[in-house]
This record gives C-alpha cells, structure tokens and sequence, in this order.
C-alpha cells in the first residue's frame, strides 16, 4: 500500500493457479468469455490472464456493481472500452431484474448465428457454451444464478467463495462455466492493490485494515467531500493540501469519534472504525462512489 510499500499485498491460493490450468483445459469447448469486472475500479478488476485466454474467443466485458458506482464515471468507462478497447460492453447491476434482461438479450445476440446455422441444416441448435471470468468477488456465480433463476452456485459477500469451475445449463440456450476468481500472483501495482482490496477482492484477514480504510477514507475525500462529510459529521473543508497526512488522520479520527468508535478510556477504536468505513463504502452507505476513472 502506499504507505508501506514494503508490504507487498499477495494473494495467490492454490486454487487460482489449479482453477487457471482447469479453465486453459476448458478453453476449446468455450464459444464466448464473459469477463466480470467490476464498475467502481474498471482497471484494477481486469486479470490480464483473462485477455490472454479470449485470444480467437467472442469476448463480453460485464462491469458489475454498476449501482455503487458514480454513473458519470462508469459512462466514461462504457465509452472508453467501447472507442479505445473497441470491446462489447455492458453495465450491469446484477442484482437488477431490468439489468438481467438486458444481459439475457446481448447473450442471446452472440447465441444468434448458431441459430441461423442449425436453422439453415434443419437441426437443433447447441447451447452457447460461456466461460464466465474474473478477479474474485465481482458477481460471477450471483450472474450465472440469475440466469438459471435459481441458486445454483454459492454466492457471498467475501473473495473466494468459488473454488472450481463448474459447468452449468441455462434452458437449451446457454452452458456456463462458473469459475473461481483469479488474480495475477503479483498484483502488478501498489494502486491496483489498493482498488482490489477496498473493494473486497482480496481477502481481508490478510490485509493491513487499517492503512487501507485511511486511504480509502483520503481517496474518497479527494472526490467525494460532500458525501464523505455528510455520512461522518465533519465540517466541510475545501482548502486542504492532499498531502497533509497529519490533517487527514485528524479527521479519520473526529469521523471515527462521531460514529462511536471510542474505547474505554476516550481513546479512539480506530481499528473498528476501519471495518466500518469499508463496510459502509462496499455497501454503498457513503453513496456511489467510483475509484478509477479513464485518463
Ligand atoms: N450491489 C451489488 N452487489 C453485487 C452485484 N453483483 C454481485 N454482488 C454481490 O457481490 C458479492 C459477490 O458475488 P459472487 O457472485 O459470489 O461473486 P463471485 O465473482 O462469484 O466471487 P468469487 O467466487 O469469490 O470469485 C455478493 O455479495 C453479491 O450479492 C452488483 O451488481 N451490485
Ligand atoms: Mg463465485
């Protein structure tokens, strides 16, 4: 993190590493990967790996927890992977019925020429077989149970949750291969471990908590002062110097205080304080707030 760049965050489980061998194996019977990332850091939440493995495949960007992101952001996003990356891309809430509909139809366009050609044999169609991919925790499984319309894998509100692949059948349209999130073994920046963590796709027991709730906390102030100040009681302040660290964990402190994070003895809990900015920021209590933006 940026304070302590000798504390290089990893986090590569024996799974990711099984899981990518697994998914490589796989890659022959797949007609069409679906890349979730996630809408509030659209970096950050791409796995090269991924890119590598759609070479010669039809390839969908999903950015999901569109609902948590600041909309003038994700479009700016939507336009810039659509003109600069020259990508199909959706921006979802995957946990929006309207939402649902619109992937359902963009999936059903690539299932299209399959239709046609069976049609024109006077066969049956084979379902559109999708690998579903992803760094952890961006809505893999929550998406492939939307479309089966029952929860047929496990979904949480934490990384790691899936553990193999697994092919699932959607209808004769679709076959989905759900897959576990994975990462790069060296998460290649200090910012994109940043953006992994506060948003939740690297696990939390092995993360400096509180260093990263204070640059979270700084972060969101540089671009969301009226949201931040209002959610912790703090008094506006628009002249500050972005540097000034002794200022800023002042304020961490007084916001922590006005939530109630105080110690027997009047010291403050800062530690439980981090748990709840991050909690309040995944859940969208500050509001929508977006960590990358496109240059
Ligand atoms: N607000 C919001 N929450 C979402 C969205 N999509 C998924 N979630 C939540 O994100 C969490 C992770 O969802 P999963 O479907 O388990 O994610 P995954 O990508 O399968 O995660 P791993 O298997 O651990 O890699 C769950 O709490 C979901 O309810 C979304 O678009 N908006
Ligand atoms: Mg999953």
């Amino acid at each position: 993190m940026a304070e302590n760049n000798d504390r290089q965050i990893q986090w590569y489980p024996g799974h990711m590493a099984r899981s990518t061998r697994q998914i490589r194996e796989q890659l022959s019977r797949v007609d069409l990967l679906v890349e979730v990332a996630d809408a509030r850091i659209p970096l950050s939440s791409r796995n090269p790996l991924l890119r590598d493995l759609s070479q010669n495949k039809e390839h969908l960007l999903i950015l999901s927890h569109a609902d948590l992101a600041d909309p003038q952001i994700t479009d700016a996003w939507l336009n810039y992977f659509r003109q600069k990356e020259e990508i199909r891309a959706l921006v979802l809430c995957l946990n929006s019925a309207a939402d649902l509909a619109k992937l359902r139809k963009e999936l059903q366009n690539f299932h299209l020429p399959y239709l046609k050609k069976a049609q024109y044999k006077g066969r049956q169609a084979r379902a559109l077989r999708i690998l579903v991919g992803g760094v952890p925790n961006t809505g893999k499984s929550t998406l492939i149970n939307a479309l089966i319309g029952k929860r047929s894998t496990a979904v949480e509100s934490r990384p790691g949750v899936t553990r193999s692949i697994r092919w699932l059948r959607v209808g004769t349209e679709f076959e989905l291969l759900d897959s576990p999130g994975l990462l790069e073994p060296k998460i290649s920046s200090d910012s994109a471990a940043f953006a992994l963590a506060a948003t939740g796709a690297i696990k939390d027991d092995i993360l400096p908590l509180e260093d990263l709730a204070f640059r979270l906390f700084r972060e969101i102030h540089a671009h969301y002062p009226a949201e931040l100040t209002e959610r912790y009681e703090l008094a506006p302040d628009a002249d500050v110097d972005p540097d000034d660290i002794e200022y800023f964990y002042d304020l961490y402190q007084e916001a922590a205080s006005h939530k109630g994070c105080i110690l027997s003895g009047g010291r403050i809990d800062t530690e439980r304080f981090a748990r709840m900015l991050l909690g309040d920021f995944r859940s969208g209590k500050i509001g929508r707030i977006s960590l990358e933006r496109p240059s």
